[in-house]
């Protein structure tokens, strides 16, 4: 069983809608793309309205662009892409047509002008759109304007970061000084995140980092990582080591130290760090949690690198990232490191 996907059902939608309020300040990076995400993942699954399908049931992706949304006719008239089956034959051509959803509370959700991401279910003469996901493009103006608000309460780069303190998922204290003369980046994520691209994504982004690393005697033992969940009762030590090996974040051996550790707190350790980074996290009554996502590289004096907000950031990118940060230091200023180095070599390795 695959705790990671759950599907939704109808009844969850109120709870979508907020979910969306949220997630309209959490990918406020996004406004740069000029598109603003709405929705995702409106799946009926468990929707027990309509017959069950017949094993002659065929499922097509389909794109496109939302035309109109008539809720009294109860159907959406999609402009849609080349519609291809499984094998990339092409199943239909591009055109307009109407559709009705699976997920009747959408109707009050889809507006003209969305983009539309969705599941077309085609099962004996009876069809309808399932799994949609919207986005809405935004105007030039508030686009901008989300973008400058996001700005202003984020930590920029070059700010120094106060020291702070959480439990990792051997039960042990940990704190940001521990990383001193390492560069870290550090993530937010809780275990039981049901959206593959959002916390999924960010432990698979940072499982390529650690094996890049892993592989990189340059980097090896210069480079940290560290998860921290903002479900803190649910994601104890325990939890997370389980969660750790899911994504072969092993426990160190002789040869390989722990490059990547996963940390939990009380309640109130996890907010004043999730504040630092302007992390914003509600549980909602099911046990999900809306939340915005921020990954940030900080230097080995506790400055931030780089806030990297969303999950449209790439392995490749941090890792270039990390390797033009190490390039400037050297160049910039070799003897101050070395000495830096030298000076607390003695105190940095003594938890690992
Ligand atoms: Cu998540």
């Amino acid at each position: 069983m695959n705790t990671l996907t759950k599907p939704f059902s109808i009844h969850q939608f109120d709870k979508f809608t907020s979910f969306f309020r949220t997630y309209k300040f959490a990918h406020l990076a996004l406004a740069s793309l000029s598109f603003l995400i709405i929705g995702l993942c409106f799946s009926a699954c468990t929707n027990e309205s309509g017959a069950p399908l017949s094993s002659e049931a065929r499922r097509y992706k389909l794109t496109g662009k939302v035309l109109n949304a008539d809720k009294s006719r109860r159907r959406v008239q999609v402009a849609h892409d080349p519609i291809s089956d499984n094998q990339g034959e092409t199943y239909m051509e591009a055109m307009t047509m109407d559709f009705a959803l699976h997920d009747e509370a959408l109707y009050e959700e889809i507006k003209s002008g969305d983009e539309i991401n969705a599941t077309l279910v085609i099962d004996k003469g009876r069809s309808y759109l399932d799994e949609v996901s919207l986005s809405r493009p935004m105007s030039g103006d508030s686009a901008a304007t989300a973008t400058r608000a996001a700005a202003l309460i984020e930590p920029q780069p070059g700010t120094s970061l106060p020291n702070f303190t959480l439990i990792n998922q051997d039960g042990k204290n940990i704190q940001l000084a521990d990383y001193k003369n390492r560069v870290l980046l550090l993530t937010f994520i809780y275990t039981r995140c049901p959206l593959p691209d959002y916390c999924p994504l960010m432990s698979e982004n940072f499982a390529a980092i650690k094996k890049t690393i892993a592989a990189r005697p340059d980097l090896r033992d210069r480079v940290r990582l560290l998860s921290i969940t903002f479900d803190p009762l649910y994601d104890t030590p325990a939890v997370l080591r389980e969660y750790a090996a899911r994504y072969d974040a092993q426990a160190p051996t002789s040869s390989s130290p722990r490059t990547w550790e996963f940390a939990t707190g009380t309640p109130a350790q996890i907010s004043d760090v999730a504040k630092l980074f302007n992390l914003s996290y509600t549980p909602t009554a099911d046990g999900t949690i809306n939340h915005s996502l921020k990954t940030a590289l900080i230097d080995e004096y506790g400055k931030l690198i780089k806030l990297y907000r969303d999950n449209g950031w790439t392995p490749q990118e941090v890792t270039r990232d990390i390797e033009r940060h190490f390039t400037s230091n050297n160049a910039s200023n070799t003897d101050s490191n070395a000495a830096s180095n030298k000076a607390s070599d003695s105190v940095s390795d003594v938890r690992r």
